[in-house]
């Protein structure tokens, strides 16, 4: 590269972007790529080669703690640690500690705001009619983007505290300028402690931030980053020469932000004509469907990355994939995290003729694969493709395919339903085998037949506690903003509210109770549930009880439906609605106590209201027997509120209990 190209492309990176062309991501990549900061290109240079993996950092060679900065490169944004610019793989050991110090350098917030929506409200507009029987639905406002970011640990067993993984007031700001106002969160800088469980499964987890009415904007401009909990199952397969390998998707784009909503999903006419229908389950009040979003006619797909590299549609030439060359009778292990801000992956590997190769589940979201009891469950070697949902994780055993034939990585198309972004199907990787003067491995690892959880004997639990959560979303009508996201616990009389920042909390339980949640999709699309902190385990679906349910930190919660099928959408049909459900069984341990965030993990329907908090207050709180702890609720509750409260209605230090 001659020095007049490094400047042209130093000052296109400054100047030449614009929101539509995300971030540097083009179908050539690895021409000048260099993953290291300087003043001129915080965010490095160029795009990653395909097949790149990104750099590693270990919080257990640095126990004094790591830094992460957020660096701006126009519309990039990136986490730096020494030098190097993109978001590395952090690994740390079961049972360790993990420090971080999170450095907020952003320097131009408006370029967040431009990925924030493309329009905005000063006014909310009226939402959905009020009718009687339904829930009242509370319309949304628009977020101004701050600049504000905080580092959110996904999947970690650690307490929703400072200085462990506390998100609701937890916030470093950005570097003050012209454009930007003071700070919210009086500081820049922020260090993060936290104190890994023993019994936290090890696996693949991921950080990203989570400033609520940003996550998405923050995430598509190329905030996230892998995390490997280690543990003995990784001295064993260490041992036995098994390498692991940490694949990241990524998205760069969400069109829904990009395209003017009024396109998109058309103000529907049933705005002006509620036609009132009983839901399944009204439990006294029903769910408007009749307003729900619209199926859409959108046939364009987000552009999704793999480790930085952009994954091209259709039929790609094996030149244009990433390749990844195994040596000949190796096996790895391969650790997959969707960072996708909406799009889901259902991972599967073809050999050359398109015949679906043999893969062995080692772990899904960070937990080994274990019964209730926390043995492990050695399960066969499957050809089904491999559901990963926005936010979940994925890792298997794949052997190198034979020498001189090639084989492909490839996620399936995804019906994500009628109002849903399409995901098609798309060829991520080639992979080949090189002949080695090496051994083939032939012993597999030995691993512990007992995995430590802290969420082992779930299912065995009672169960306190039943409740049902519902999702649903509603254009916001006459205008060209986007959509307001619903999840609410049903109760007679409740109105739907989108989650502000500061809102209380909308379920409270005691430490050391389980429960089980009906979760109900009354949407014409896809959702997929997450909870912070906690793993639990899926009882059924749609009503179909499962068999060997895993631990899971999120998961897919499925379209809503006309019982006639041939009724239209939800929208439309003039029968009864069937929501998507999923049953899940979870436990509320008393070293989690304080306040957890739910939410779907399609980030932007978390950023625009599809979030709530759930409060599990420490057992000493009711009187309970067990173990004693210090923490009373107001002092556990009255963490040091490092960003002051966006609106003074906060009602969140009061501490009431469900009866
Ligand atoms: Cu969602």
């Amino acid at each position: 590269m001659t020095r007049f190209s490094l400047f042209m492309r130093l000052a296109c990176m400054t100047f030449c972007l614009s929101p539509a062309a995300f971030a540097d991501w083009d179908d050539h990549p690895g021409f000048d790529f260099h993953p290291q900061t300087s003043p001129d290109a915080p965010c490095g240079a160029g795009t990653p080669p395909r097949g790149h993996f990104a750099g590693e950092i270990s919080a257990t060679v640095h126990p004094e703690g790591l830094t992460l900065t957020v660096k701006q490169d126009a519309n990039r944004l990136c986490y730096v640690s020494g030098n190097i610019a993109e978001a590395p793989v952090i690994r740390v050991r079961q049972g360790g500690e993990m420090k971080i110090t999170l450095r907020n350098e952003i320097t131009d917030p408006a370029a967040i705001g431009r990925y924030v929506a493309i329009a905005h409200l000063d006014t909310p507009n009226p939402a959905v009619p009020a009718a009687t029987d339904f829930y009242s639905v509370v319309p949304g406002m628009h977020h101004a983007a701050t600049g504000m970011t905080n580092l959110h640990v996904h999947g970690f067993a650690v307490p929703p505290v400072v200085p462990q993984d506390e998100v609701l007031k937890t916030c470093t700001d950005p570097a003050p300028g012209p454009a930007v106002g003071p700070g919210a969160c009086g500081r820049r800088d922020f260090t993060y402690d936290y104190k890994i469980p023993a019994t936290m499964p090890a696996g693949l987890y991921w950080y990203h931030p989570h400033i609520h009415g940003e996550v998405q904007a923050q995430m598509l401009m190329g905030l996230s980053g892998a995390i490997v909990v280690e543990g003995p199952d990784d001295d064993a397969r260490r041992a036995v020469g098994i390498q692991d390998k940490i694949f990241i998707i990524r998205q760069a784009q969400d069109l829904d932000v990009k395209t003017p909503a009024a396109a998109a999903a058309p103000a529907p006419e049933p705005m002006m004509s509620p036609a009132p229908r009983e839901t399944a389950n009204a439990n006294g009040n029903a769910i408007d469907t009749a307003h729900e979003l619209a199926c859409s006619t959108t046939t364009a797909a987000d552009e999704i990355t793999l480790n930085g590299s952009k994954v091209l549609n259709g039929h790609v030439q094996d030149a244009d994939l990433a390749h990844y060359e195994m040596a000949a009778g190796t096996t790895q292990l391969w650790r997959f995290l969707n960072a996708a801000t909406d799009a889901f992956l259902d991972l599967v590997i073809l050999d050359e003729n398109g015949k679906p190769r043999p893969i062995t589940i080692v772990a899904r979201d960070g937990a080994p694969l274990s019964d209730d009891q926390g043995h492990r469950v050695k399960p066969a070697p499957t050809t089904d493709p491999q559901m990963v949902p926005p936010g979940g994780r994925v890792e298997f055993m794949t052997a190198a395919p034979p020498v001189g034939q090639k084989a492909y990585l490839v996620t399936r198309g995804v019906d994500t339903g009628c109002s849903g972004d399409k995901v098609p199907e798309r060829t991520l990787a080639l992979i080949t085998a090189a002949p080695t003067a090496m051994p083939s491995i032939t012993s597999q690892p030995v691993f512990a037949p007992a995995v430590p959880s802290l969420f082992a004997g779930l299912i065995d639990r009672k169960t306190d506690r039943e409740r049902t959560i519902a999702f649903a979303e509603y254009p916001r009508p006459g205008s060209a903003d986007q959509t307001d996201f619903y999840i609410a616990e049903r109760k007679p009389g409740m109105a739907l509210h989108p989650y502000e920042m500061g809102s209380a909390p909308a379920i409270t339980v005691n430490g050391g109770t389980t429960e089980e949640w009906e979760v109900e999709n009354w949407t014409n699309e896809l959702h997929a549930f997450h909870i912070h902190q906690l793993h639990f385990r899926v009882l059924a679906v749609n009503g179909r009880p499962q068999t060997d349910p895993q631990l899971l930190d999120v998961v897919n919660v499925p379209y809503a439906t006309p019982a006639d099928p041939k009724g239209g959408d939800i929208t439309t049909a003039t029968g009864q609605i069937v929501p998507g459900r999923v049953r899940v069984k979870l436990f509320f341990p008393e070293d989690m106590a304080g306040d957890i965030p739910f939410h779907c993990h399609l980030v932007d329907h978390e950023d625009n209201g599809m979030m709530a908090v759930l409060r599990i207050l420490p057992r000493q709180a009711n009187g309970g027997e067990g173990k004693k702890t210090q923490l009373l609720p107001t002092d556990l509750l009255a963490n040091p509120p490092i960003c002051r409260p966006r609106q003074t209605a906060s009602a969140d230090i009061q501490v009431s209990r469900d009866p």
